[in-house]
Order: C-alpha cells, then sequence, then structure tokens
C-alpha cells in the first residue's frame, strides 16, 4: 500500500493541561522525551517509517520550540512532495473558535487538507509511544471496504474507564462504542480479545485515537459543526450509519498524556529489554540531528541509566535515570528514578567556575530521587529533591509536585542547598 494516498493529521493536544508544567512556555508536541526527541517525533516517525510523508500536525498554539524543531528536522529532497506542517490554532483562549475538541481541530484546518490529493486520512494522537506500520491498518481499510477505521488494543478494566470501549461482530466490523465507561457498565463491554489477552484480564476493546477516514466521508463529517469530539460524538454516531471496522493491535503501545504516565515512560527506556525499542533499524525514531559531542563521564556509577550525546557528568551515581542532552552533573551527587531533560545551550565556562552564579545542570553533593528536570534548570550544590507519595500535589515558581513526582520548571534556578 503506498503512503501516497494517505495524508496524516497528528491532534498535537488540546490545552496540555495534564502535562503541566512541561507544556507552560511550549505547545504539547515539543515537549522533550527519552533524552533527546519531542513527543511529535513518535508519530511523525510511524510515519515516515510507513512511507507516509505528507503530515499536518495540529496544536493549540504555536511554539518557537515546535516550529524550530520541525523546521531543523524534517527537511525533504526539493523533488519531494513530502513535508511536515504545523497548523496552530489561529485564536486566543478567550476566543470561541479556539479548538473546541479533537474533530473541530480537524474541521478548522480541513481547507488546508483538501487541496491535497488522498483517498485516506490518518488521524493519530500526538502523545502516546509506540511503534507501528501503518500500512497493515490501511490494508486492512481496504479489504473491509471501510469507511472509518479504528485501531484498538485489549485493555484491563483498571484502563478500560478511560478509554472509548467497543465491541464488535465476527468481522470486526463495530457494532457499538463507549466513550470512556464509568466502571459499574464495564461488565456490559467485555470482548473475546483473544486467549493471551484474556489470561491477564485485558478483556475490554478499546480505541488507541488512531482514525483513518475515507476523505468523502471526512469532508461530510466535518460539515456538521455541532460535533466537536471524535471519541465522544462523531465516532459514536458514525457506528450506526458507516462502515466502521476495529484494526486490532497486539504490540506496545501507551498513552503518556499525563506526568505519571509521562514519568514512566521515559524511565521505561533504562529497562533490560525495553518495550519501546529505539534500537530497532527498521522503526528509526527521527529526531533533530545537534552534532553533538560525545558524552564525558568521570567517577560515576551508573546503573539502568541512559545518557543522551553532550554531557558532562562528574557524578558520584546514576541510577534508573535517563540523562538529556547537554546535562551536567557534579561531583558527588545522586541522582536516582529522574528524567533530566538536558539543556538548550553550553553556558560559558566562566559562568560554570563562577561561585556566584548558579550554573546549568546539577550542582556538586546533591541528591535528587523521583525527578523530572526540565531543560535548562540551574540546581545549585548540596540541592535534596527527595520526590514521592509523602509529597502533596503542590506549585511553587521553581517546581509542581504531581502524584509524587517533582517537576522542576524549565529555566528554574534551585539555590544552593535548598530542600524539596
Ligand atoms: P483522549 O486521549 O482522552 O481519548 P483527547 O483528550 O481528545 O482524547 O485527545 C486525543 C488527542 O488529541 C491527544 O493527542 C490530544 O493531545 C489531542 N487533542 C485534544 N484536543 C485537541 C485540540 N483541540 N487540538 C489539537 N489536538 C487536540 C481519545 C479517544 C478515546 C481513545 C483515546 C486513546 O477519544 O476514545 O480511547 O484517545 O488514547
Ligand atoms: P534542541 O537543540 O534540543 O533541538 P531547540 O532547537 O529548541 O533545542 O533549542 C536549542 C537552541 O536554543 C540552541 O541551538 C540555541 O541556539 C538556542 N538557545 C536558546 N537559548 C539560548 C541561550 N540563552 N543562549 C544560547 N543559545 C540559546
Amino acid at each position: 500500500m503506498s503512503g501516497k494516498r494517505v495524508l496524516a493529521i497528528i491532534l498535537g493536544g488540546g490545552q496540555g493541561s495534564r502535562l503541566y508544567p512541561l507544556t507552560a512556555t511550549r505547545s504539547k508536541p515539543a515537549v522533550p522525551i527519552a533524552g533527546k526527541y519531542r513527543l511529535v517525533d513518535i508519530p511523525i516517525s510511524n510515519c515516515i517509517n510507513s512511507e507516509i510523508k505528507r503530515i499536518f500536525v495540529l496544536t493549540q498554539f504555536n511554539s518557537a520550540s515546535l516550529n524550530r524543531h520541525i523546521k531543523n528536522t524534517y527537511h525533504f529532497s526539493f523533488f519531494s512532495s513530502a513535508f511536515v506542517d504545523v497548523l496552530a490554532a489561529e485564536q486566543t483562549p478567550g476566543n470561541s473558535t479556539w479548538f473546541q475538541g479533537t474533530a473541530d481541530a480537524v474541521r478548522q484546518s480541513m481547507h488546508h487538507f483538501v487541496s491535497h490529493d488522498f483517498d485516506y486520512a490518518l488521524i493519530l494522537s500526538g502523545d502516546q509511544l509506540y511503534q507501528m506500520d501503518f500500512n497493515e491498518m490501511v490494508s486492512a481499510h481496504i479489504k473491509n471496504k471501510a469507511e472509518i477505521s479504528i485501531a484498538t488494543i485489549p485493555v484491563n478494566a483498571k484502563d478500560a474507564t478511560s478509554f472509548g470501549i467497543l465491541k464488535t461482530d465476527k468481522k470486526d466490523a463495530i457494532t457499538s462504542f463507549i466513550e470512556k465507561p464509568a466502571a459499574e457498565l464495564l461488565p456490559e463491554w467485555t470482548s473475546d480479545t483473544g486467549d493471551d489477552m484474556q489470561k491477564v484480564g485485558r478483556d475490554y476493546l478499546a480505541s488507541m485515537g488512531i482514525y483513518i477516514f475515507n476523505r468523502d466521508l471526512l469532508i461530510k463529517l466535518m460539515e456538521n459543526p455541532d460535533t466537536n469530539d471524535f471519541g465522544k460524538e462523531i465516532i459514536p454516531q458514525a457506528i450506526d450509519k458507516n462502515r466502521v471496522f476495529s484494526y486490532q493491535y497486539e504490540g506496545y503501545w501507551t498513552d503518556i498524556g499525563n506526568i505519571d504516565s509521562f514519568f514512566d515512560a521515559n524511565l521505561g527506556l533504562t529497562d533490560d529489554f525495553p518495550k519501546f525499542d529505539l534500537y530497532c533499524r527498521e522503526r528509526t525514531i527521527y529526531t533533530h540531528a545537534r552534532m553533538l559531542p560525545t558524552t564525558k563521564i568521570s567517577g560515576t556509577i551508573l546503573d539502568r541509566t541512559v545518557v543522551a550525546d553532550g554531557c558532562i557528568i562528574n557524578a558520584g551515581k546514576i541510577e534508573h535515570s535517563v540523562i538529556g542532552v547537554r546535562s551536567r552533573i557534579d561531583a558527588e551527587s545522586t541522582v536516582i528514578n529522574t528524567y533530566m531533560m538536558g539543556a538548550d545551550y553550553y553556558q560559558p565556562l566562566e559562568d560554570i567556575v563562577n561561585p556566584n552564579v548558579v550554573s546549568m545542570g546539577i550542582g556538586a553533593r546533591c541528591f535528587i530521587k523521583n525527578a523530572i528536570l526540565d531543560k535548562n534548570c540551574c540546581i545549585g550544590d548540596d540541592v535534596r529533591i527527595n520526590g514521592g507519595k509523602h509529597l502533596p500535589d503542590c506549585e511553587t515558581d521553581t517546581y509542581v509536585v504531581r502524584d509524587g513526582i517533582v517537576v522542576v520548571k524549565k529555566d528554574a534556578i534551585i539555590p544552593n542547598g535548598f530542600i524539596i
């Protein structure tokens, strides 16, 4: 199946409040993950690896870092029709034409899409970690003569209440759909998900928020201004009128839309065999090629740790952590269960050695545990950040606590000796 007939539309994010404060100054697609990538690199790379190279990213606000990242990363040949274009809502939050939901975001940008020649629109979420060959889904869509296909995955009862849950007939046609059902309704929504899945309690078929729409149907559905959301309105309403099919996916897939799941997904990369495989040749995850120097490490015990390019590390110990580009960690510091995003640039040496300046990175003799350090954080000497469930949710000028995870804000300065 040639990607030429498919146009990809990535839903880059609403207000991004569930990932706050990481989305305080940037749009959600630009949030850094895995030490050197951005969230948007995941769906874009899945598209490119599936030969789908005409890609729109819809976002609620136009952050400089997102535009710079897309511009610096996705260059295609002059002779190619490939592109990655960011379409940002052009209004302010107070304005009623601000995107009202996922379908409204697509509706407001329809005029950009229809000028392209495509048969199928592939609509993707921007906050999921997975590596999927969309060609197989497109082939199933064509084989089923579907008008809409939804990628689905078996989930357990605990997760089922956060997803769209559906039931199918024997030929995978979707017969009913409910968005985020209440726990007491779940007994009516079990499916035959196969022996392996049922053994581990994954009895419910969930929508992954990945859709294929036939061009004409999408255009028609977008003409109704009263439907603003795919999960709440468009999909449930289409079930009775259109051929809507499930494409069951068996691989690794996780939603990373809140701080807790974002933290787990990043630290999961330090596993012996990470479920999300950045080392797979056929499924490269693309990102900005920064031409950074190699990382320099001295006197550090490293355990289950991923270190990106261009770091200078003299820490005592780093355990179960992801250390992002250009990170600097000083002597005798301990870093455990932490995602340090790194820095956008190197500071001049005279600032780093100046005792009156708190430099970027982590100073000497610090203890940092259960934390996310956003880009360009300046953590002084002898700082203690001990995240965990004992800390209540709270917010200050420099950090936020969510589910026991301490998130130090971008560019924050944490003075010497500070304790959280
Ligand atoms: P949710 O993830 O709860 O459920 P939603 O919050 O609408 O749905 O987000 C879907 C995607 O669209 C996310 O990537 C989000 O960032 C983005 N998005 C949201 N509002 C947007 C807007 N106004 N403009 C641009 N992008 C926007 C959906 C489905 C469920 C399904 C889950 C799977 O509704 O049925 O089970 O995804 O994760
Ligand atoms: P990345 O290199 O991680 O892809 P960005 O493209 O978002 O990150 O931004 C990194 C760029 O930010 C650097 O190339 C650098 O030019 C710029 N930058 C931001 N702030 C500063 C600063 N204070 N001094 C120098 N460069 C800066």
